[in-house]
């Protein structure tokens, strides 16, 4: 695809199929860190519909060495290098063109391309980095077959890995060695991968269903493979998984997942080579949380399930990028819910969603999930993309049902196997599945913004005709002042005076079965006749359609609602609303703050409940979820409020916290079961409310001293540092030190530090940056200082001051020279910047300004426009 209209812009529009494809890649490897060379034989094929074209090859920044055409040197005037793209004129035929060009690993910050970690050689091309390793048609659509052949010292390369299954290995006698991997399934480049240097493995060998034996290994740095036994048995759980839910087998003879420390995003997942950020794979109890083990199953699931949702069935081009991620985050929700709690899983998902997607759909960066331009991909690896586009297959999901859904995902995968697909090609499948024209639910993914529901209820007692008036309507986004109506599925229930369900269906302009109507008007009306007294309605559950909902209710009705709903994510809804209501500023403020406490006294009796449900209902809604649903954000205030509903809250609650903390200390000691890690989470949930109503934090600190799972024992220093508790220094000072040779767990100390409510962070947040523990050059490293501090801290990043900002801003501008995708993450941090008060607005302003001219990469230039725009 070329910029060919000069506005800077890459347009969905401008798609041309490439005149060249090629078939099969060559690669020849002489690893060294310092100087790698490639040397790619390539077979290209004319597209006959387009004679006449050259061929054109992409190649950011490489050094030329020797290229040949059909075993001809070509000279100077058969081709063009200008540093990103070479051209050389049409051949006119079928031809083989072989390239040697040297690169240098040990010199690459970026993280893209072929890298240096520790003493690893690694490689991460998605979306556009193949092209710094040497020259390829570096687009989706274009997938050859491959032949890798990886050359290195053998003792410092002692493990040589690639895309696909091992064909052959030997030793070149000097030293060195050799290792020959074929990846047999056509593949992109964005999929390509090597691995290469001291590596240790896991490793177990299974049969598919379909009869396959395959080894599955996970690889680390020696002193961690025992450390990657629990991913491994996530691999395994995410095969077996895809085979029954899905009827997906794995196709090739080994799974190999390497952990690297240093790496950019969360896991890549390269056919048969994933390679993941360590933090995704490592853990045992000492070293990682609860939260650490299912994040790592998760993503693991993630990786794996995208040889299907991904490789398999590929790109057309990035504008599809939700295909593959949004398809692939709802199968890897549904595998965690099927595997653990489906509704502790849905609250997971509908937190991220309100507190971060919602922002960045009302922000300067909101974009549909497929967004119909771009100038740098890199920035479209967003929460739209990935959860909202997880959500609009959730909603498709609802529509049709599982059966439908298993039938058209059937079709899908059977229809473009090998091929490079598009969303078009994702919903002709499911519409020939269901029979349904899904010409309106398309639109999900061509409007940005969150949708809005306001419903009316309306009863007169006379006559008993109840009506409810649902208005949709979804807020102007960037480039979009004017939207349509999507296709809504609003889940509904109308309860009676006694608590029973009115299961009679109502007249309405829209289609409605079994409790749920399909919107697809700016308003439709529902109509109950008869009915004997006002009854009282619920919507959304399961939170099944990804809207805001605007329903007024009484406190007495959410009261009656938290007590009437039987399912569990419904429940936490509601008192996710209760504490909403008590927080902004509600009419019925405090009824709906003592609703709230009474509910939760009865929770944390109810020893039927799950600790771990408990738990999350205890989370109030976090300050960005809180912030969305303002229309202007006083970080202060908000953040006070929360504080001092939370103080009321904890001394209400304090017998009943103290007696389920030690009620549940057995079964929390130690293990990995459900009832293990869920007991651990409504102590650690009862530790930090207890803390914040004693100044001594003695709870806290005799938790920290006991320890004997990271679970416990982070959280016992979060609530020290975080009340700001006299044995808080002395608790950081002996965590730092017993971990201080540990990378990830060194992340995790550094975030609370960043992450401590108070203003006065900043000045540790700066102490730290000019220490040893600071690495500009390890993503983890400045996400846990700097991401923590500017997502998560809003009295640090929001002081009135603007240093908070100036600090980041700052940053970004020096990580922007390292690893620019970093630093664009970075920058995002300010993407609600205009709904900020005067007093906060001015100088996020004058830090944003003050970064004009000083970004060189396009990823960083493309977000601050936007930013600024
Ligand atoms: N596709 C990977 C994540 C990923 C995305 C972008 C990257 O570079 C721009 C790298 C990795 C996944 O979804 O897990
Ligand atoms: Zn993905």
């Amino acid at each position: 695809m070329s910029l060919s209209r000069g506005d800077g812009f890459v347009h969905l529009a401008d798609y041309r199929a490439p005149a060249w494809r090629v078939l099969h890649a060559g690669l020849v490897f002489e690893l060294d860190p310092a100087a790698t060379t490639v040397e790619s034989v390539l077979s290209l094929e004319p597209d006959p519909a387009r004679p006449g074209q050259p061929v054109t090859l992409d190649g950011e920044g490489l050094e030329l060495l020797a290229i040949e055409l059909d075993g001809r040197a070509l000279g100077g005037d058969g081709y063009a290098y200008d540093g990103h793209q070479l051209t050389i004129l049409d051949p006119g035929r079928a031809c083989e063109l072989r390239t040697r060009v040297r690169i240098h690993p040990d010199a690459n910050t970026r993280l893209e391309g072929l890298y240096q970690s520790g003493r690893l050689l690694l490689t991460q091309c998605e979306a556009q980095g193949f092209r710094r390793i040497t020259f390829m048609a570096d687009r989706p659509d274009v997938m050859p077959r491959w032949r890798i052949t990886l050359r290195a010292a053998r003792d410092a390369f002692p493990v040589l890995l690639a895309n696909g299954n091992p064909v052959s290995s030997r030793g070149l006698g000097d030293g060195r060695h050799e290792a020959v991997w074929e990846n047999p399934h056509p593949t992109p480049a964005y999929l390509f991968a090597i691995a290469a240097g001291e590596l240790g493995r896991v490793t177990k060998t299974l049969r598919t269903a379909e009869g396959r034996e395959v080894e599955l290994n996970v690889w680390a740095e020696p002193g961690d493979v025992e450390r990657c036994r629990y991913a491994l048995g996530a691999v395994d759980r995410s095969l077996r998984w895809d085979e029954r839910r899905f009827g997906r087998g794995y196709d090739l003879d080994v799974f190999n997942v390497v952990a690297a420390q240093d790496f950019t995003m969360g896991a890549m997942e390269n056919k048969g080579l994933n390679i993941f950020n360590a933090r995704y794979i490592l853990a045992d109890e000492a070293t990682a949380t609860d939260a650490d083990f299912l994040a790592i199953e998760s993503v693991v699931a993630h990786e794996y399930l995208h040889n299907w949702s991904g490789n398999r069935v590929t790109l057309r081009d990035w504008f599809q990028l939700s295909l593959k991620e949004g398809l692939t985050v709802f199968r890897d929700t549904e595998f965690s819910s099927d595997l653990h709690s489906r509704a502790l899983k849905r609250i997971e998902v509908v937190r991220l969603l309100r507190g971060r997607q919602f922002a960045e759909d009302a922000g300067a960066l909101a974009h549909p999930v497929r967004p119909d331009r771009y100038k740098e991909i890199s920035n479209f690896y967003t929460l739209t993309i990935y959860e909202k586009g997880a959500e609009i297959i959730r909603v498709l999901h609802t529509l049709v049902g599982e059966d439908t859904f298993r039938a058209g995902m059937d079709r899908y995968f059977a229809d473009n196997d090998g091929k490079a697909a598009t969303l078009e090609d994702f919903l002709a499948a499911h519409a020939a599945a269901s029979g349904r024209d899904l010409a309106q639910f398309a639109r999900w993914y061509a409007q940005a913004g969150t949708p809005e529901l306001a419903i009316r209820a309306d009863f007169d007692a006379a006559s008993g005709d109840y009506t409810l008036t649902i208005d949709q309507h979804t807020p102007a986004t960037p480039g979009q002042p004017e939207k349509q109506p999507l296709l809504i599925p609003l889940r509904f229930a109308l309860y009676d005076a006694d608590g029973g369900e009115i299961t009679t269906p109502p007249e309405a302009d829209a289609v409605v079965r079994e409790g749920m109507a399909e919107l697809t008007a700016a308003r439709h009306v529902l109509r109950w006749r008869g009915l004997r007294g006002r009854p009282l309605p619920a919507f959304n559950h399961g939170f099944a359609a990804p809207v805001k909902l605007q329903v007024d209710y009484s406190v007495d009705e959410l009261a009656r609602l938290a007590r009437l709903e039987r399912d569990a994510f419904n429940r936490w809804d509601l008192l996710q609303r209760l504490a909403t209501d008590a927080l902004l500023g509600a009419a019925h403020a405090e009824a709906a703050t003592q609703t709230l406490s009474d509910v939760l006294a009865d929770l944390l009796e109810d020893t039927s409940a799950d600790p771990a449900f408990v738990a999350e209902c205890l989370a109030l809604p976090d300050f960005d979820t809180l912030a969305e649903q303002v229309d202007e954000v006083d970080v202060e205030a908000l953040v006070g409020r929360r504080e001092e509903l939370l103080d009321r809250l904890a001394e209400d609650q304090v017998e009943r916290l103290q007696s389920r903390y030690e009620a549940l200390a057995d079964v929390a000691a130690g293990g990995l079961d459900g009832p293990e890690m869920s007991a651990r989470a409504l102590r650690n949930a009862c530790l930090s409310w207890l803390t914040r109503l004693d100044p001594q934090a003695a709870l806290a600190e005799a938790q920290f001293a006991a320890a004997n799972t990271m679970t416990a024992r982070l959280a016992a220093l979060r609530c020290l540092l975080h009340f700001q508790a006299p044995g808080a220094e002395a608790a950081l000072a002996a965590f730092q030190q017993q971990f201080r040779h540990d990378p990830l767990v060194t992340d995790k100390w550094i975030a609370l530090v960043a992450t401590r409510p108070h203003p006065e962070a900043l000045a540790d947040v700066e102490a730290l940056m000019a220490s040893n523990w600071w690495k500009a050059t390890n993503p983890n490293r400045v996400r846990a200082l700097l991401g923590s501090f500017a997502r998560s801290n809003p009295l640090g990043f929001h002081r009135r001051d603007g240093a908070g900002y100036r600090l980041v801003a700052t940053q970004v501008a020096s990580l922007d020279a390292i690893n620019p995708q970093v630093a664009a993450r970075l920058l995002g941090a300010f993407e609600s910047w205009r709904r900020w008060t005067a007093p906060h607005r001015g100088p996020a302003r004058e830090a944003l300004a003050a970064l004009e001219g000083k970004l060189g990469s396009p990823d960083g230039r493309d977000l601050l426009e936007r930013l600024l725009g």
